[in-house]
């Protein structure tokens, strides 16, 4: 292992053309990886510590050695370490969604990160009511912070300034609601692009769009940022019924007395959560029936795999001949068929889903 006594750490910042740019010691080398990392199972994400070997100062080329431990990962957008998400949402064009943005704030949920709620475009405010009605659902009942952002009005930024200062942040959120507008009026010098047609429309194809994690101010080195894509359909197709139950803070209060502990609060006899329904906004309780759906079916292609599994070690044990012999081997087998299972769910219900991973950084 002589090739390891020169490794240095870096930071994944952006992945381009089978290119992955890492800064380390504020250089960025562009880096291939090394082979065995993908047959290993650990992609990079960007947002991870990295490892390099083969530095070459000169050319700032080297190649990615090993994947340092994630504190956190996310699937939409793709990253790893992140500390909070912005969830940019405009009041007007387009249109406020909450039962969209609960989407995302669901999702963020089950990452097991914090997200902030920036409500922008806030000058197109139809009245203060507007306004005060996502304050006090948002801010004061569900405790999220919540700010109003506007890029015609610079005070308004202050917030955002303080937020990020330090961190690893992501602004999410659909496209159009002013994300990049919001960075450029933070810092001018990034030129991002503005109030482009997703490029999927204008070409009539599907186009990744990478994310990339940039310096927001040139005098905070550790105050990162991802402007993204923004996603259309995130559906909530990859976690159990319960697990979204648990999601929603508001259920919380009132769960711990529901009748049955596997209450989804739908229409359970002795639902607790129901009979304090009055308490739980309209908006948020179809919110969380909408991705309950999307919850229920993940849970029966759950279900149905474990159950080839099981019933193709059943097939297997009817070949044989010796009775005692075959009883033992079922016994046994059942086991491993269930542990098959069970793998397979807690494996579906990490915070990565597979088929997140690998192809979900398209724009709308
Ligand atoms: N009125 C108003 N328009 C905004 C504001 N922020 C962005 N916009 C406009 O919204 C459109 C989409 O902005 P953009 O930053 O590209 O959104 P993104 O897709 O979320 O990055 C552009 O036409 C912007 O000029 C704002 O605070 N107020
Ligand atoms: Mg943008
Ligand atoms: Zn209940």
């Amino acid at each position: 292992m002589s090739t390891e006594q020169n490794l240095i750490t870096g930071r994944l910042r952006k992945y381009h053309s089978n290119f992955y740019y890492v800064e380390a010691d504020g250089v960025e080398y562009e880096c291939a990886l090394r082979g065995l990392i993908k047959k290993e199972g650990t992609e990079p994400l960007v947002g991870d510590f990295v490892e390099l070997d083969s530095v070459q100062p000169q050319s700032k080329t080297a190649r990615i050695h090993r994947v340092l431990p994630r504190k956190n990962t996310i699937s939409r957008p793709k990253l790893a370490n992140v500390d909070q998400v912005f969830v940019v949402y405009s009041l007007k064009e387009p249109d406020f969604d909450p039962n969209q943005m609960d989407r995302y704030l669901t999702h963020i949920e089950l990452a097991g990160l914090r997200s902030i709620l920036c409500i922008s475009k806030a000058d197109l405010a139809a009245t203060n009511e507007d306004l005060a009605s996502i304050q006090t659902l948002y801010g004061d009942q569900l405790g999220y912070t919540v700010f109003f952002s506007s890029v015609r009005n610079p005070k308004s930024l202050e917030t955002i300034r303080q937020l990020v200062k330090d961190k690893i942040s992501v602004l999410a959120g659909p496209s159009g609601s002013g994300k990049s507008s919001l960075l450029n009026a933070l810092n001018p010098t990034l030129q991002l692009r503005v109030g482009e047609i997703s490029e999927k429309i204008a070409r009539g194809q599907h186009t990744t769009r990478h994310v990339e994690l940039l310096t927001l101010f040139a005098d905070q080195p550790e105050t990162l940022i991802a402007d993204t894509p923004g996603f259309s359909n995130l559906k909530l197709n990859y976690v159990l019924p319960e697990r979204l139950r648990d999601a929603f803070r508001e259920f919380a209060p009132y769960q711990s007395a529901c009748a049955f502990s596997d209450c989804l609060h739908v229409d359970e006899e002795g639902c607790s959560v129901l009979a304090h329904r009055a308490n739980i906004a309209d908006s948020r309780y179809q919110s969380y029936l909408n991705m309950l759906a999307e919850a229920r079916q993940y849970k029966e292609t759950v279900n149905s795999s474990s159950q080839k599994a099981e019933f193709g070690y059943k097939q297997l044990d009817r070949k044989g001949k010796d009775g005692l012999r075959i009883l033992r081997l079922k016994e046994k087998n059942r086991d491993a068929s269930r542990r098959v299972a069970r793998q397979q769910v807690s494996q579906m219900e990490g915070e990565l889903p597979e088929d997140l991973l690998t192809s979900d950084l398209d724009a709308d």
